[in-house]
C-alpha cells in the first residue's frame, strides 16, 4: 500500500473517525426525535440505538482498553451489547434518549481523541498502525450503513437527499463476461494495517477458468427473469428460497411495486421508474441464486470474486482494489454515500480491473456462492464477536461494498456476510461460469 509512517496513521485515523462522525450526524440530524426513537421495521434498530452504540464500542476499545481508563456510564453497556438484545427488542430497552445519546457521543469522541494524539502506536498489537482507531471508524462506517437501511425501510417523505451518480463508461460497449484465466492466486491480506480478522491472512488459492460476467446484473436483466416467469418455477430455487417467495408472497425485488404496465421502486421516499440500466439491489441471495440459475449461470465464489478483482495477470499479484493499490478516488466506485443509488452498469471506466472488471468496488453488495467461513491460520482478533461467532454455513458472503459503504470500510479484501433471506441490505449480484478446460 501507500507508505504510511506512524504520523499517515495518526493523521489517517483522525480523518476517518471524522469523517463516520460527519455521516452519522447527517444520518441522525435529518429526522427529528419521534423518528429517532421509533422502530421503523423489527430488522432494525432504533436510529439512536445505533447512535449509541457506535459510542459505547468506541467508549469500549479506545477509552477503556487502549487508553486503560474507567468506564463512562457502566450501566447503559448491556443495552448496546448487540448480543445481549436481537434488533426487535431494541425499542423497548431503557435507551439514552437522543439528547443524552449525542452528548454521550461527544463525550467520548472529545477523549478519544486526546487518546489518539497521545497514544504511542506501536508495541501493542491493538495500536499497531492505530488499527483500534481504524476498526472504530470502520464500526462506525457499517452501523452508518445499516441507518441507511433503516432510511430505506421508513415510511413518510424523503429525508436524505444525494445527486445522482455519474454514467461515464455506461455507453462504452463491453463484452458480456470476461474470461480469467485458472491458477493461483494470493487471497485475502497480511499487510493491509486496518484489514479486519476475517480478511487475514494472504494465502495461495488454487482457482481453475472461469467467466465472470462484466458488470453486476441489472434491472432490465432481472426484469427479463421475472416477465420469463422466474418467481413461478421452482426450477430455478433452492428449496428454501422457494418456501420463502411462496411464503411471503415474493415475486420482485424489494421495495418495487407494479402500477398498471410499469414497475416502479421506492427509493428513500421517493417513488421512481425501475431504472433498466442500473445494477439490481435488494435481492436476497436466493433470488440471485434462483436467477443465475435460470441465466444457465452460477454465483460466482468468493474466491472468483476477489480473483477478479485483485489478481494482476502481468505481475501476478493481488492488489487492493481492481484499479490498483491507491485508496479509492470518487472516480474510482460509487462509495461513500456521496450518491443514493448505483450507477448505470458499465459506469466507473477507471476503477475497472487489468481484465476488464467493471464495478466490483461500490453500487452493490455482490452475493456470492460461499459460506462465511475462516480462512487458513485465522485468528480472532480482537474479539470472537467480530466474525469467529457468524463462522458457518448460515451466512453467505457478500463481496465489494455498496453506494452505501465508506471507503475505509472497503477493499478488494472486504469481507461482509449475512443470512440468505436478506433483502432490506443493499445487495446485488454478478453471475459466472465454468471455462471449459483447454
Ligand atoms: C459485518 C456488516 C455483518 O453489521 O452485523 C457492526 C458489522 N459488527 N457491529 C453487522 C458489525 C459489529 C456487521 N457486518
Ligand atoms: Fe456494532
Amino acid at each position: 500500500m501507500t507508505t504510511v509512517d506512524g504520523t499517515g496513521l495518526r493523521q489517517r485515523a483522525l480523518d476517518a473517525l471524522l469523517t463516520a462522525r460527519k455521516r452519522t450526524s447527517l444520518l441522525t440530524d435529518c429526522v427529528d426525535d419521534g423518528e429517532l426513537t421509533a422502530q421503523h421495521s423489527p430488522l432494525m434498530s432504533p436510529l439512536v440505538w445505533d447512535l449509541a452504540h457506535i459510542s459505547n464500542q468506541e467508549e469500549l476499545w479506545l477509552w477503556r482498553t487502549v487508553a486503560g481508563r474507567a468506564a463512562l456510564r457502566p450501566e447503559i453497556d448491556s443495552v448496546y451489547d448487540a448480543f445481549e438484545h436481537p434488533r426487535a427488542e431494541r425499542p423497548s430497552l431503557p435507551l439514552l434518549p437522543p439528547a443524552e445519546a449525542r452528548a454521550y457521543a461527544a463525550d467520548v469522541r472529545t477523549r478519544v481523541l486526546d487518546v489518539l494524539d497521545t497514544t504511542a502506536l506501536e508495541g501493542r498489537p491493538l495500536v499497531e498502525s492505530a488499527f483500534a482507531f481504524g476498526m472504530i471508524a470502520q464500526h462506525e462506517q457499517q452501523h452508518d450503513e445499516t441507518m441507511l437501511i433503516t432510511h430505506q425501510l421508513r415510511k413518510g417523505p424523503a429525508a436524505l437527499s444525494a445527486p445522482p451518480p455519474p454514467a461515464d463508461g455506461a455507453g462504452d460497449l463491453l463484452p458480456a463476461e470476461v474470461h480469467v484465466p485458472g491458477g493461483p492466486f494470493s487471497m485475502g491480506t497480511s499487510d493491509e494495517p486496518w484489514a479486519l480478522d476475517n480478511e487475514r491472512p494472504a494465502h495461495t488459492r488454487f482457482v481453475p477458468a472461469y467467466f465472470i460476467d462484466t458488470v453486476p446484473v441489472t434491472n432490465g436483466a432481472y426484469l427479463r427473469f421475472m416477465a420469463d416467469g422466474g418467481y413461478t418455477d421452482p426450477r430455478w430455487w433452492q428449496p428454501e428460497g422457494w418456501s420463502q417467495i411462496r411464503k411471503h408472497s415474493i415475486a420482485a425485488p424489494l421495495f418495487w411495486r407494479q402500477d398498471g404496465g410499469q414497475w416502479l421502486r421506492r427509493r428513500f421516499g421517493v417513488e421512481e421508474p425501475v431504472p433498466e440500466d442500473q445494477p439490481v439491489v435488494h435481492v436476497s441471495w436466493y433470488e440471485a441464486d434462483a436467477y443465475a440459475r435460470w441465466a444457465g449461470r452460477r454465483l460466482p465464489t468468493e474466491a472468483e470474486w476477489e480473483k477478479a478483482a485483485r489478481h494482476d495477470p502481468a505481475s501476478g499479484r493481488s492488489r487492493r482494489y481492481p484499479w490498483g493499490d491507491a485508496d479509492p478516488e470518487p472516480a474510482h466506485a460509487n462509495l461513500g454515500q456521496r450518491h443514493l443509488s448505483p450507477a448505470p452498469a458499465g459506469s466507473y471506466r477507471e476503477g475497472r480491473s487489468p481484465l476488464g472488471v467493471r464495478q466490483l468496488i461500490g453500487d452493490v453488495w455482490e452475493w456470492t456462492s460461499s459460506d462465511f467461513l475462516p480462512y487458513p491460520g485465522f485468528r480472532a482478533f480482537p474479539y470472537k464477536e467480530y466474525s469467529e461467532v457468524f463462522f458457518g454455513d448460515e451466512y453467505k458472503v457478500l463481496r465489494g461494498g455498496s453506494f452505501a459503504v465508506d471507503p475505509v470500510a472497503c477493499r478488494g479484501t472486504f469481507r461482509n456476510w449475512d443470512y440468505p433471506v436478506r433483502r432490506q441490505i443493499f445487495s446485488g449480484f454478478r453471475t459466472a461460469r465454468d471455462a471449459e478446460p483447454v
